[in-house]
């Protein structure tokens, strides 16, 4: 069996830890497609969040109580940085994180694309799934905030530049939004600058298509799947895939299990429910993502038009939960 898993970061890697469990039990494969749409560049340095808490997570290797970067970490470049007043200081750079970007940066700037150069960090890391970042070209998730907003934060130092902003609207960079202001600023919309542009990585499409089963993890909808969907192709493959689609619900009981996802959703208008998320999504059957939508069983009952509801316990305390929820959700899809 292929499982092909649309994945974020902190809440898709420990998703993929139970899917990866439950493929070695059934002797399925499993390959991620990742969110590129966290990437930033910052001193210099390429770094791709999703990418590298998906890595760290199934390699064994990542932070478990902060949630993103290295365990075991430190962080003298971070102070040295901040000794020289270099910025931004709201970002923190590990020193072990660091060796992760240097060598990815590397790689980037030889010309070898994104998606090979997590073939290769994953040699060491091992994750034990088949690890494909969407696409291989620059796709950024930038949130749009009132110029007024810009102004109160500082963020738009000139009177000129304010003028011209006047009544307008600011971007800014889903890293400084979310890590900077805590998602604190009213976010108008979310624009995934460079998607239009982009194609699916290789292998991407082939993932989708000839899959047996297609999970959405229960990622950030916002500004982890969607920027995924967003990629031309992406979307198109998985309407045309044989294999049935099945989501698993970010948001239990109105509460999202974790990160800002609530004020994402508030900025494009979607309930922050099972139900507000799963008719976001849509049924594939109208043109929508999904087959089938698992849900907490605090959520038993909603109703997404067109699509397979079920519901199971969607904490993922542990692995063998995860695994469960793995098995609940292929049960909702009709797969096992
Ligand atoms: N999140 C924070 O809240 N604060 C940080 O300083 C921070 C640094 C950081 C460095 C590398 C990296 O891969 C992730 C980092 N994150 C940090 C997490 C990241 O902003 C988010 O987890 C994801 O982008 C959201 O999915």
């Amino acid at each position: 069996m292929r499982i092909t898993v649309i994945a974020g970061g902190i809440g898709g890697a420990r998703f993929l830890q139970g899917v990866r469990a439950y493929a070695r039990a059934v002797d399925a494969s499993v390959t991620a497609i990742v969110n590129v749409g966290d990437d930033v560049t910052l001193h210099g340095l390429r770094i791709c969040p999703d990418l590298d808490s998906v890595m760290y997570t199934l390699g064994g290797g990542n932070d478990v109580e902060r949630g993103w970067g290295r365990a075991k970490e430190t962080w003298t470049v971070k102070e040295e940085l901040a000794a020289y007043g270099v910025g931004p200081e709201w970002f923190g750079l590990g020193d072990r994180d660091i060796a992760t970007h240097l060598t990815r940066t590397v790689m980037l700037n030889a010309g070898y694309p994104l998606s090979q150069v997590t073939q290769a960090l994953c040699q060491r890391w091992q994750p034990g799934v088949t690890m494909i970042p969407a696409t291989d070209d620059a796709v950024e998730t930038h949130v749009i905030i009132s110029a007024a907003d810009a102004a109160d934060q500082g963020l738009v130092t000139s009177a000129s530049a304010t003028a011209a902003l006047e009544g307008g609207d600011y971007a800014l960079h889903f890293q400084e939004w979310w890590v900077r202001f805590r998602a604190g600023i009213p976010a108008k919309r979310f624009v995934f600058v460079g998607a239009d542009a982009s194609k699916p990585a290789p292998g991407v499409e082939d993932a989708l298509l000839g899959a047996d089963v297609v999970l959405v993890a229960p990622s950030n909808p916002v500004v982890s799947v969607a920027p995924v969907l967003a990629v031309p192709g992406i979307r198109s493959a998985l309407l045309t895939s044989r294999a049935p689609v099945i989501g698993v619900s970010p948001v239990i009981g109105g509460a999202p299990v974790r990160g800002m996802a609530d004020k994402c959703l508030a900025a494009i208008g979607v309930e922050c429910s099972a139900a507000g998320v799963g008719g976001a999504y849509g049924a594939r059957s109208a043109g929508g993502l999904l087959d089938a939508w698992l849900v907490d069983t605090t959520d038993a009952g909603i109703v997404v038009p067109g699509v397979t509801v079920r519901s199971a316990p969607l904490w993922m305390t542990d692995e063998d939960a995860t695994v469960a929820m793995v098995r609940a959700a292929l049960t909702a899809g009709g797969v096992v």
